[in-house]
């Protein structure tokens, strides 16, 4: 049979979060066996907010090496740096034009981020989901594997698909949101409310994956709890309901394993034990990163085997959309290549 298709990606808009580590790429290392995966670095998603170009380039090829270092296979799956495939432009254009104002003005990601930044929001920010979801169906994704964040975008990617199906005739598989079965989010140590995230001002609530040992020591240990001083998994205990999800899903544990484990102890020894976790996982996955960014050039011909791959598979449905909405066929790739 077949294998369903699968297509993610994550921004190189700042160094990569414990939170995107749990939230999407180890997920999609245990996915790659059964779905033929896509992951893509988008940095075309990356510029709708302001970036400094040197740091862009350098996180860009920092984040292929961090997929490789936590385990996704490069000839298994096609992973590729999205501007290298200029077919996610050219499909997000198209889509452009068959997405409403309305519906993209009621992303909440979008009010979010444009709130802060007064009369210069580009426009780029308001079209970020029609980019997305080109990115899913020039691909024919049938899942997505995102966190509960994107599932606005997901639906949004599913209208405008089957918008483009009825006014043109099938063309795009109606793709679904893959919501990992362990479902958490990790939250920022600081204020445990709020999402950790890799663009977040305050830096130490966030436990970024190539944190050195005393920055990520320090950080967990200055983590934000409560004054209960019980450990238990409870909505009025954020930071310590936190800690707790950063420790089962490090060490692979049910939360009522972990509660077991840390059963009569205090908050000094819950920090211990998710230092020890974190520090388990990540000195290794810092050290495979390290070996390849001391090996760009091979770094960049598995970008150039990604994107070729990549783009074999998009043209042909690029090609497929611009014969329905009735461009002319070009006739052959020399204006491209
Ligand atoms: P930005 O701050 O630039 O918006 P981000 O850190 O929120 O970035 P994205 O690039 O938007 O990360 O997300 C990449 C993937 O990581 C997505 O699938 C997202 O759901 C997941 N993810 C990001 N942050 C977390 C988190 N704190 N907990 C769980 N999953 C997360
Ligand atoms: N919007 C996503 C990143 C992203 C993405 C995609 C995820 C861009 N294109 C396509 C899945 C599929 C985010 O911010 N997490």
């Amino acid at each position: 049979m077949k294998k369903q298709r699968i297509f993610s990606g994550i921004q190189p808009s700042g160094n990569l979060t414990l939170g995107n580590y749990l939230g999407a790429l180890r997920n999609w290392v245990a996915l790659q066996e059964e779905y033929e995966c896509i992951y893509s670095i988008v940095d075309m998603h990356a510029i709708t907010v302001r970036q400094n170009p040197q740091e862009l380039r350098e996180r860009s090829l920092l984040t292929m090496a961090l997929y490789l270092a936590a385990g996704l296979d490069p000839q298994e799956n096609i992973v590729f740096i999205q501007s290298h495939v200029p077919e996610h432009a050219q499909l997000g254009w198209i889509l452009g034009c068959n997405s409403y104002m309305g519906e993209l003005s009621r992303m909440t990601q979008y009010k979010d981020k444009s709130s802060r930044m007064g009369d210069s929001i580009p426009t780029g920010l308001f079209n970020y989901p029609v980019l997305m979801a080109a990115d899913i169906l020039l691909y024919n994704a049938h899942l997505v594997p995102v966190g509960e964040d994107q599932t606005q975008h997901l639906e949004l990617t599913r209208d405008i698909a089957v918008r483009f199906n009825n006014a043109y005739g099938e063309t795009f598989v109606i793709p679904k949101g893959y919501f990992n079965p362990f479902g958490a989010r990790i939250y920022d140590l600081q204020t445990p409310e709020k999402i950790m995230s890799k663009s977040s001002q305050n830096q130490q609530g966030i436990l970024f994956l190539l944190d050195d040992e005393k920055t990520l020591k320090r950080k967990i240990s200055r983590s934000v709890t409560d004054s209960l001083g019980t450990i238990s998994y409870n909505d009025h205990q954020p930071g310590v309901k936190n800690l707790l999800n950063i420790f089962a899903l490090l060490r692979e544990l049910s939360i009522e394993e972990s509660l077991a484990y840390f059963e009569g102890k205090g908050y000094k020894q819950l920090k211990d034990g998710v230092t020890e976790a974190v520090l388990d996982s990540l000195l290794p996955l810092q050290k495979k990163v390290n070996e390849l960014m001391d090996n760009r050039s091979y770094l960049e011909d598995l970008m150039l085997h990604g994107a070729q791959r990549a783009r074999a598979l998009a043209k042909v449905t690029l090609a497929d959309v611009e014969e329905k909405i009735g461009f002319i066929p070009r006739r052959t790739d020399e204006y491209r290549d």
